[in-house]
């Protein structure tokens, strides 16, 4: 073959390389069609070799015009690679590209919290800095820890306070988180630093704020010289940390066989403002903390000398609280298993957002 000759099949060959040069959609692709014709086995590579078969006189020609012809296929694979590699890092960055498996992992964000957990676990935050622990007892519980044990005897008329769901194993769903208190004290003895939140279970009837599945939070303290000041000041702290700010209370009298005295604690209700609303009954208060003084017989029941220690006791209202914190009006909500009802990580206050296995 002349030089002639090559310059056509050099001509055919270039003609070819573009369009395989375009038809390769990624690196790996254009690899194999480098390969091709560029590597030593492949079209050009084998035309390199053919070069000394040429007459001296013209070797040198020949030499050019196919270096020539393959500097024109190389310049078609860089340009090629160039295209490739640029579209590759844009689809990256929209995150629609090629996985990369040596590219760190993505750390995948928090799924939505039932607003009942958020606030539980900003309490739990909130009452462990305070050296409390966070106690569980049996959802099924015996009459001796939901009532005796909590100075309700049998036949005593408090019993009607809590309607109760009686389970045919003589056992019942407990009503409040306050059997808790009386296996806390048997199990730790004074001094005792503790809440306990947890699902409670009453046959009622339901309405906007009275649900027969609802949590509450039991808290307990015992030590010497505990007084009605530490149960006031422990009652606002927890309120201001929940709320982020001072939220409107009242104390008034309340009436619990197991604390003596006992309170009530109301806040301003955070739906209606305090004008009044289904969500209060009108009221424009929402109850939520009741809480008291140990009664002396409670510490007995749990093997404690009243002479010696005293506490205070509260049972928060945990269902109510998340309420007034997210704004839902309506208690039915928090059971229906409805998603928009969640809470984002970004609405929960900062502490709360831990992870939990
Ligand atoms: C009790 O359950 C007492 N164990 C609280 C207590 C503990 C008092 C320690 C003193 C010392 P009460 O029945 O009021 O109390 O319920 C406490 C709170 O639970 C209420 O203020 C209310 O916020 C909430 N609660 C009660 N019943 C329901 C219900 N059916 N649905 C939703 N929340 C309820």
């Amino acid at each position: 073959m002349d030089v002639e000759q090559l310059k056509l099949i050099l001509a055919g060959i270039e003609q070819e390389a573009r369009q395989a040069v375009q038809a390769a959609a990624t690196l790996e692709a254009l690899r194999g069609v480098r390969a091709k014709f560029l590597g030593k086995k492949g079209s050009l590579g084998q035309l390199m070799g053919t070069i000394r078969d040429y007459p001296p006189e013209q070797r040198g020609l020949a030499g050019q015009t196919l270096n020539a012809a393959s500097q024109a296929v190389t310049a078609l694979f860089e340009e090629r690679q160039k295209q490739i590699e640029s579209s590759e890092v844009a689809a990256d960055a929209s995150g629609a590209g090629a996985h990369d498996p040596s590219l760190p992992g993505v750390r995948l964000p928090l799924g939505n919290v039932h607003p009942v957990t958020a606030v539980q676990w900003q309490i739990e935050h909130v009452f462990q800095r305070l050296g409390f622990t966070v106690e569980a007892g049996p959802e099924m519980e015996s009459d001796y820890y939901n009532f005796e044990a909590l100075n309700i005897p049998a036949m005593h008329p408090a019993r009607d306070m809590q309607d109760t769901f009686w389970l045919t194993n003589g056992l019942l769903l407990r009503t409040h988180t306050s059997p808790v208190q009386v296996r806390t004290m048997e199990k730790f003895g004074p001094p005792i630093r503790c809440i306990v939140p947890g699902r409670c279970f009453r046959y009622e009837t339901i309405d906007a704020s009275h649900e027969n599945t609802f949590h509450q939070c039991e808290g307990l303290v015992i030590d010497r010289n505990i007084s009605i000041a530490n149960l006031i000041a422990v009652m606002r702290l927890l309120l201001r940390e929940v709320f982020q700010r001072d939220v409107k209370v009242r104390l008034r009298p309340g009436y619990f066989p197991f604390v003596e005295p006992g309170f009530e604690l109301d806040m301003s209700c955070l739906i209606c403002g305090g004008s009044g609303c289904a969500t209060c009954k009108r009221s424009g208060w929402v109850e939520v903390l009741p809480c008291g003084m140990v009664h002396p017989n409670v510490l007995r029941y749990g093997e404690i000398d009243p002479h010696e220690y005293t506490g205070f006791a509260f049972g928060l209202g945990l269902t109510r609280l998340a309420m007034m914190k997210y704004g839902i009006s309506d208690i039915r909500v928090m059971n229906a298993g409805d998603v928009r009802a969640l809470v984002p990580p970004s609405r929960m206050a900062g502490p709360t957002i831990v992870e939990r296995n």
